[in-house]
């Protein structure tokens, strides 16, 4: 077998996404997702400009060499999207030829389905209760935590609301600018806990994510003063890129850390691993390199005993969101998928046959990663420009958001 065609579609039903197709001589086709969420187009470029025309008259079944000779070959290494759309199209065109779901050929299931975390979010701990609320008649298992913070204007994960009260989407076509408190912060987010506790009790797991924003020590101290609330975890809390700040957060809390969505290779991971500094690797299919680098992470991380929870936000496709829920069924270290779910107009541009219900999710048994494209209606929503937002400080200081 041979790839005789290879063409990236942008589309954008509500937001942005980007998917490679590569079709083959035997008439196969596999898909991929390339979205780099306000960054979509830099990939596009990427692939059409530099990787598609070396996959021509390539066998799709060699997908750990097409793998090896993207990272190795480009030299200037790592990117968070360079190989993640290849590597899924080739396993999508295997998985077909063999007429199986992806994840019988990664071990087969581990498990009779996916435990996921949903969003609930508020302005305020009252719009917040409600929202937790909404989830569990969802059927949710599991909760991620998220309030506006008194004194800011806009928060990660809470939608804000315009002078007339309409809500202020955090993607625009120029950055929106967020302000930032981390004082104020930690002062709030354990009243949040306290509050969501005493509403759903004890056993309801709760996740929060910080998204980057404290120093160690700031990090340490939210850690302690969520310890009586029992938080399944804390994401993110500290900068993603220096591994060694995690030693001084593990020293001081039995908090659960989560960390890695940003990360794009192993070695983002190996002092956070082999140290066990972290509970659970959060990286994404899309943006870690496909499945092939994926499973080996978790392999590496379940000698450590930390488990896997791939980052599930809309900006992933529902192309990075099938091959995630294949590796979920698969890999023994599951731990829970962030599901946050798409547009009824995404999924009809993207039919898919993983399934969620009850709060949980299933690949299906549809061969390959189980995700067709509609191309002519991915066609009628072309690509609008938007970027993620910007967070200031109150004196204007540019901080992490
Ligand atoms: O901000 O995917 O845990 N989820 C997250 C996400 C990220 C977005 C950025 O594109 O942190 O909401
Ligand atoms: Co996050």
């Amino acid at each position: 077998m041979k790839i005789v065609d290879a063409e990236v579609v942008v589309t954008s039903p509500g937001r942005n996404f980007v998917t490679l197709k590569l079709t083959t001589d035997e008439g196969l086709t596999g898909l991929g997702d390339a979205t780099l969420n306000g960054r979509e187009l830099a990939v596009v470029s990427y692939l059409t400009d530099h990787v598609t025309p070396l996959l021509i008259g390539l066998d799709p079944h060699r997908v750990e060499d097409t793998w090896q000779s993207l990272y190795r070959g480009a030299y200037w290494r790592r990117g968070p999207v360079t190989m993640a759309a290849v590597d899924v199209a080739l396993w999508d065109i295997k998985a077909k030829a063999a007429g199986l779901p992806l994840y019988q050929l990664l071990g087969g299931a581990s498990r009779e389905r996916i435990g996921t975390y949903g969003h609930a979010n508020g302005r305020d701990i009252p719009e917040l209760l409600d929202s937790v609320r909404a989830r569990l008649a969802e059927g949710c298992p599991a909760v991620r935590i998220q309030s506006g913070v008194p004194g800011l204007k806009a928060v990660y994960g809470v939608s804000d609301t315009d002078d007339t009260g309409a809500p202020v989407l955090h993607q625009q076509a120029r950055p929106l600018v967020e302000d930032w408190d981390t004082a104020a912060y930690l002062r709030h987010v354990p009243t949040v806990f306290e509050a969501v506790r005493a509403e759903f009790g004890a056993e309801l797991p709760l996740l929060h994510d910080s998204h980057h924003r404290l120093t160690p020590v700031q990090a340490a101290r939210l850690g302690k003063d969520l310890e009586p609330y029992r938080p399944f975890w804390l994401e993110d809390c500290t900068p993603a890129e220096n591994q060694e700040a995690l030693r001084l957060v593990r020293r001081s809390t039995t908090t659960p850390l989560a960390v890695g969505e940003v990360f794009n290779t192993v070695y983002d991971y190996q002092t956070l691993v082999t140290e066990q500094l972290i509970d659970y690797v959060r990286s994404a299919v899309t943006h870690f390199g496909g499945v092939t680098p994926l499973r080996k992470l978790f392999d590496f991380a379940a000698q450590y005993q930390i488990k896997s929870a791939i980052h599930g936000p809309e900006d992933i496709s529902p192309v990075g969101m099938a091959a995630a829920v294949h590796l979920d069924l698969a890999v023994h270290n599951f731990g829970i998928q962030e599901y946050s779910g798409h547009t009824p107009l995404t999924d009809e541009v993207f039919r898919h046959a993983y399934t969620f219900s009850d709060g949980h999710l299933h690949p299906g048994d549809a061969p390959g990663i189980g995700v067709e494209l509609d191309e002519e209606l991915a066609a009628a929503h072309p690509y609008s420009a938007a970027y993620l937002p910007v967070n200031r400080l109150h004196d204007g200081t540019v901080h992490d958001w």
